[in-house]
């Protein structure tokens, strides 16, 4: 098994399990011709990754990422704006990248829930320490489709930041949703409907980040 290491300053690459060797290092410009209009931004800091199964059918496991690029106006100053980047596990070489939902900045490691019939879906928790996000769900072969995104949560003024635990709480057979949010809040969303199963709140001043 490959590693996977992400980091601040543009670390994203890959180190031979048995040897430590770097088989690929990522790089803006290792993308296929129909993305480079998308890809022009430079790498910046990227904390969340993970390997997911071949989806380009070349029979290496592929990544899933997800990172915040800041970007300097002239009259709004730094905005941060997320994307979701799918990459090819074999060279690292650039296969897809998506907005995040409404380009909000995430520090979330994606996941992958893989309902009863198969079909796999990427959950997505958006938003900062200071910033408005959400909890998003959308199968990983529509990516790009805005329209097939389901929202499960959002709060104007807080993100969620940590990973979901995907665990089948009622017992239906379908892995379900449990998220802590930064505004002190645990979550569990059924998986197959995504409706909210219960909700508990900490009262007191409280967040979750880690
Ligand atoms: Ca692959
Ligand atoms: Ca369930």
């Amino acid at each position: 098994m490959d590693c996977l290491v992400t980091g601040k300053g543009g670390v994203f690459c890959t180190l031979n399990g048995h040897d430590g060797s770097k088989l690929w290092q990522f790089s803006e410009d290792n993308t296929q011709p129909s993305n480079k209009a998308s890809s022009a931004e430079p790498l910046m800091n990227m904390y969340s990754a993970r390997f997911i199964h071949d989806i380009n059918g070349d029979g290496a496991l592929d990544i899933l990422a997800v990172q915040t690029l800041d970007s300097l106006g002239k009259e709004t100053g730094v905005t941060l704006s997320g994307r979701i980047l799918l990459v090819s596990g074999a060279e690292g070489r650039l296969l897809q990248t998506v907005a995040t939902p409404m380009d909000q900045e995430s520090y979330f490691c994606p996941q992958i829930l893989v309902r009863p019939d198969g079909e796999e879906l990427v959950v997505l928790g958006t938003g900062g320490y200071n910033s408005p996000g959400g909890l998003y769900v959308v199968p990983l072969l529509a990516l790009g489709n805005a329209g097939e995104v389901k929202v499960l949560y959002q709060d104007q003024f807080k993100g969620v930041l940590s990973p979901a635990v995907l665990a089948d709480i009622n017992q239906d057979g379908s892995e379900d949703i449990i998220v802590a949010t930064f505004n002190a809040s645990v979550l569990a969303f059924d998986g197959l409907t995504f409706k909210l199963l219960w909700n508990y709140t900490f009262q007191q001043p409280s967040e979750t980040f880690r």
